[in-house]
């Protein structure tokens, strides 16, 4: 990867402190340290874990879980889900059948990971881009459909009530992420908070603010950046001078690490770790998952007018869901047989969900003044009135 720390471990800074756990601590107590002018005060890793390389073999010693092939290959169903649900999104949009959409293709192993890592009682705050943890935390790909036609009834999840909406504005969920952590804190339960932020939400000041409150208080909060090395148009070599992102976190006195985000079992392993400390009381965490958008931003944009199909290409063979297909081919647990079987299932669920979808009558014109305020302020209030009686003018007329 482009930007992967080189090695295991990215090194910066120089001796005194030794790991980010220990960094608050430290900070509290070094005042009054007698040292030499030229003394280094501080000095971080950032490590980087990976089980599974892109020939799709283990580079390790395979973690507890994953000995358990069973709930690989349930974990691979669910990635394989995500793609064909991906890829029918595009086409009803393509087809004018949902307004616009942002695809997860290569992003499906941190999802299955994160979604998988996480409990119900968790609570989840995301971007447009986090579809595939959606699914697995029992959000229907029918809301999911909805909310991409517009439709706020699909941002009214029936299964995750805990869940927060799709956030569009970049990095604002960073700081609800920090309040939902530390009403969690004071209430003293045992549950933790994920906040799901891309590689450009790291160049916001939402998303520092947010940090900060969780590493001073302490919150049970994980950060997860997809890393996808795009912003829209703009590469991460232009979003920003920092060796890894992850490393933003240290500031904030935040354990911070990279993940080969493309690699399933290790995005399972450090968000159980993660979560796991954050739910005991043991205080926030920074994720960097390293893997690459291999889809346009959305179906509003074309990405081959700035950046090469070699790029892409090269991408490609970095994929989370084949890696993974073929390390179960590889373990005899999985066979052509069992693909056919599963891309069947997976379409009819999929096509179930449109069916349900598009047998939804649409909303009534005034529902878009209904979700933003408590109180429509004036303004709004007319504007309102106007659709409403437009409405009825236009029943009239079709009567
Ligand atoms: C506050 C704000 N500024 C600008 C935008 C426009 N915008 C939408 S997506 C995006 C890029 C976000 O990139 P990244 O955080 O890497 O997430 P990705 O789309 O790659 O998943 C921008 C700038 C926005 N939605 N919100
Ligand atoms: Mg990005």
């Amino acid at each position: 990867m482009r930007y992967r720390a080189s090695g295991m471990t990215a090194l910066f800074g120089a001796a005194l402190a030794s790991v980010p756990a220990d960094a608050a601590r430290i900070s509290r107590h070094e005042s009054g340290v007698r040292r030499s002018p030229l003394t280094a005060v501080a000095r971080f890793e950032i490590h980087y874990t990976q089980f599974l390389d892109e020939n799709a073999r283990a580079t390790r010693e395979w973690p507890a879980f994953a000995k358990d092939t069973g709930q690989l290959v349930d974990l691979y169903r669910w990635m394989v889900l995500m793609r064909t649900y991906d890829a029918k999104a595009i086409a009803l949009q393509r087809t004018g059948q949902l307004g616009t959409y942002a695809p997860i293709l290569g992003q499906e192993a941190i999802q299955a990971g994160v979604g998988s890592a996480m409990k119900s009682d968790d609570v989840f705050l995301m971007t447009y881009r986090e579809q595939g943890v959606q699914l697995m935390r029992g959000v229907t790909m029918k809301e999911l459909f909805l909310y991409w036609s517009g439709d706020e009834r699909g941002s009214d999840y029936a299964g995750p009530r805990r869940d927060f909406p799709i956030c569009i504005t970049i990095a604002a969920q960073a700081t609800h992420a920090a309040g939902a952590a530390y009403a969690i804190k004071l209430k003293r339960e045992p549950r933790a908070v994920v906040c799901a932020l891309g590689d450009g939400a790291t160049s916001k000041g939402d998303f520092y603010e947010g940090m900060n409150a969780a590493g001073a208080w302490q919150l049970p909060l994980v950060f997860l950046v997809t890393n996808n090395q795009w912003a829209i148009s703009v590469p991460r070599a232009a979003q920003s001078a920092a060796q890894t992102l992850a490393q933003k976190g240290i500031a904030a006195g935040i354990p911070s690490e990279q993940v080969d985000g493309n690699d399933l079992v290790a995005v399972r392993e450090v968000m159980d770790r993660a979560l796991e400390r954050a739910r005991a009381g043991g205080g926030p965490s920074l994720i960097e998952a390293v893997t690459y958008r291999l889809s346009d931003h959305t179906t509003a944009d074309d990405a081959s007018r700035y950046r090469s199909a070699d790029e892409v290409a090269d991408a490609w063979k970095r994929e989370p869901v084949l890696r993974m297909r073929n390390y179960l081919i590889a373990a005899g647990a999985w066979d052509r047989s069992r693909e056919e079987a599963l891309a069947r299932d997976c379409n009819e669920r999929v096509q179930a969900a449109v069916q349900a979808y598009v047998d939804t009558p649409a909303p009534e014109p005034a529902a878009m003044f209904e979700h933003m305020y408590a109180t429509l302020p004036a303004a709004l209030e007319s504007q309102r009135a106007e659709v409403v009686q437009a409405a009825l003018e236009g029943a009239d007329r079709d009567a």
